[in-house]
């Protein structure tokens, strides 16, 4: 069993929705069981900025799947979610985005998945929820905490506290 933490976002239709049911039906199997949520919150684009806000959330997990086959579990989800990657440009409008942030304490680079997540410690969006739940914990890689990491951002975009997530 691992300890794992997923991001998840949405910023087109029902976004509170989407996140709800992509909660829902990552825990719809044997492997793969939520044991605490963040709350919701509103957030200003990362990155591509002319786009709606995004609703994220964080979610903490325990799970039998390996990093590998938990990406390709995420990808499901976000498939039956209805996202489109065909045409939508990079970090663009999308139903659903789930990335894996931490698997337990490891560190994966593989061409399909890196581990932890690459723009997490720059994103207030990924910050804001995880000090809820692991204020403490550190980064494998850059050996900071998620604190640190939040007091360090240098221009965070805005994060506003939106609701609780009910499944
Ligand atoms: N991939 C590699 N590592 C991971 C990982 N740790 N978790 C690969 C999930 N996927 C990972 O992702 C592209 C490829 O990343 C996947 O095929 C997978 O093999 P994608 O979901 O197809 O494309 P994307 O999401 O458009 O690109 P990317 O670079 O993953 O973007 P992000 O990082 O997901 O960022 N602003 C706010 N406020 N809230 C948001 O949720 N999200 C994004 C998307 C940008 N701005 C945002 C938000
Ligand atoms: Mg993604």
């Amino acid at each position: 069993m691992a300890v794992v933490y997923l991001s998840l976002g949405s910023n087109s239709g029902d976004k509170v929705g989407f996140i709800q049911q992509a909660v829902k039906l990552l825990q719809n199997c044997d492997e793969f069981t939520v044991v605490r949520t963040s709350t919701l919150y509103e957030t200003e684009p990362w990155g591509k900025k002319d786009q709606e806000w995004f609703v994220n959330a964080v979610i903490e997990a325990k799970t039998k799947f390996s990093a590998v086959e938990l990406l390709h579990h995420c990808q499901r989800v976000e498939q039956s979610l209805g996202r489109v990657r065909e045409g939508v440009p990079r970090w663009g409008q999308r139903t659903i985005d789930i990335d894996i942030l931490f698997y337990g304490h490891e560190v994966i680079n593989l061409p399909e998945l890196t581990i932890p997540h690459k723009y997490m410690h720059e994103r207030a969006f990924v910050l804001v929820p995880l000090l809820e739940l692991i204020p403490l914990f550190k980064h494998p890689v850059l050996n900071k905490s998620i604190s640190e990491m939040h007091e360090e951002l240098e221009h965070p975009e805005d994060v506003f506290l939106y609701g609780t997530i009910s499944v």
